[in-house]
C-alpha cells in the first residue's frame, strides 16, 4: 500500500516537472512577496508551488500538502500522508540560469515530525537534462523525464566510495573557527564543486562522491536550510544511497524541529567525511 501511494506521488511529481520548467523563462521576476523565511519570492517559485499542489490533490494517499513557500499546511484531501516540498529549491539561480531543483518529502505524520517519519524522499533536478532521484525502502533510483515519459537510468544508485568533490555554503568569514579548519583540509584534498542549488549540489556529491555543507554560521547558528523541506528530505535520500547526513553531532534524520520552518545546519556525504566534520566540530 505504502509502495503504491509513493509511486503514486512520485508519478505525479513526474507528470508536473516538465510544465514547472516550460513555465521558468517567463517568471524570472520578483513575485512581490516573501515566504515564510522571509525571502523574496520569484513568480517562478510561487507558480510551481500552484502546479505541484494542484497535482498532489488528485493522489488518493495525500491527505495534507505543506510547502517552504505557504506559512500553513493544506487540507488536500482524506489520504493519510503529508507531502512536504520545495516546489522550486536554488531559485535564484533562475537569474543566472543555473541548475534548479524540486524537493519532496513523503512523511506519514502531520508537521513537524521527525525524519523517522518519512517514509520516501527525492528531487527533481532541472539540468541540461530533467532527472529525478527518489528514495524509497533503502533503494535510490534515478529516472530521466523528457516529454512525459520516465525513464529508468540507475536502479541502484550508491554513492561512490573514493570521494572526490565538496561544495559548502555561507561566506567563508561568516563560518565558525571550527568549520573552516575543517573547510582547510578538505579543499586541499577535494576538488571545489558549489553551484548554489542545494538539488545540484547533492547530486554532484551522489555523482562523484565527497560533501555537501551548508553550515551553521556565526550570524544564524542554524544555518539556512530548512528541515523538513530540505534538511530531511536530503538526509534520507543520501543515507539510503550509503552516505550519511549531519547537522554538526548527529543524522539530521533525528532532528525533530518544534516549528515547521525552522532551519538547521547540514552536511551530507560520504561517511568517512562526515565522521571527520563531526569530530572537528
Ligand atoms: P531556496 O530554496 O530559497 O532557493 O534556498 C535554498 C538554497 C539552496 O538550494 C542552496 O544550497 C542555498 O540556498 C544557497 O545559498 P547561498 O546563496 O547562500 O549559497
Ligand atoms: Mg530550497
Amino acid at each position: 500500500m505504502a509502495d503504491q501511494s509513493v509511486s503514486q506521488i512520485f508519478s505525479a511529481i513526474a507528470d508536473t516537472a516538465p510544465a514547472v520548467r516550460a513555465a521558468l523563462p517567463g517568471r524570472r521576476v520578483e513575485y512581490g512577496g516573501e515566504n515564510p523565511s522571509g525571502e523574496s519570492q520569484l513568480a517562478a517559485d510561487v507558480y510551481a508551488d500552484s502546479l505541484f499542489k494542484d497535482r498532489l490533490e488528485q493522489v488518493d494517499a495525500v491527505g495534507t500538502y505543506f510547502s517552504e513557500e505557504e506559512e500553513s499546511a493544506v487540507a488536500v484531501g482524506d489520504g493519510s500522508l503529508t507531502v512536504a516540498i520545495d516546489p522550486l529549491d536554488g531559485s535564484s539561480n533562475l537569474k543566472s540560469n543555473n541548475a534548479l531543483g524540486t524537493i519532496v518529502s513523503v512523511y506519514d505524520e502531520p508537521l513537524p515530525a521527525s525524519g523517522d517519519s518519512l517514509i520516501a524522499a527525492g528531487y527533481v533536478l532541472y539540468g541540461p537534462i530533467t532527472t529525478m532521484v527518489v528514495a524509497h525502502d533503502g533503494v535510490v533510483t534515478e529516472s530521466v523525464l523528457t516529454d512525459g515519459n520516465q525513464e529508468v537510468v540507475k536502479d541502484d544508485l550508491t554513492l561512490p566510495s573514493e570521494p572526490t568533490i565538496y561544495g559548502f555554503g555561507g561566506r567563508i568569514p561568516d563560518w565558525t573557527p571550527e568549520f573552516t579548519e575543517y573547510a582547510r583540509e578538505i579543499e586541499s584534498e577535494f576538488k571545489l564543486r558549489y553551484g548554489g542549488s542545494m538539488v545540484g549540489d547533492v547530486n554532484q556529491v551522489l555523482t562523484y562522491g565527497g560533501i555537501f555543507s551548508y553550515p551553521a554560521v556565526k550570524s544564524a547558528p542554524d544555518g539556512k536550510l530548512r528541515t523538513q523541506f530540505e534538511a530531511h528530505p536530503m538526509a534520507y535520500i543520501v543515507e539510503a544511497a550509503g552516505g550519511k547526513s549531519s547537522d554538526g553531532t548527529q543524522s539530521i534524520l533525528d532532528r525533530t524541529p518544534t516549528e515547521v520552518h525552522e532551519r538547521t545546519p547540514v552536511h551530507l556525504g560520504n561517511d568517512e567525511l562526515i565522521d571527520r566534520l563531526e569530530s572537528s566540530l
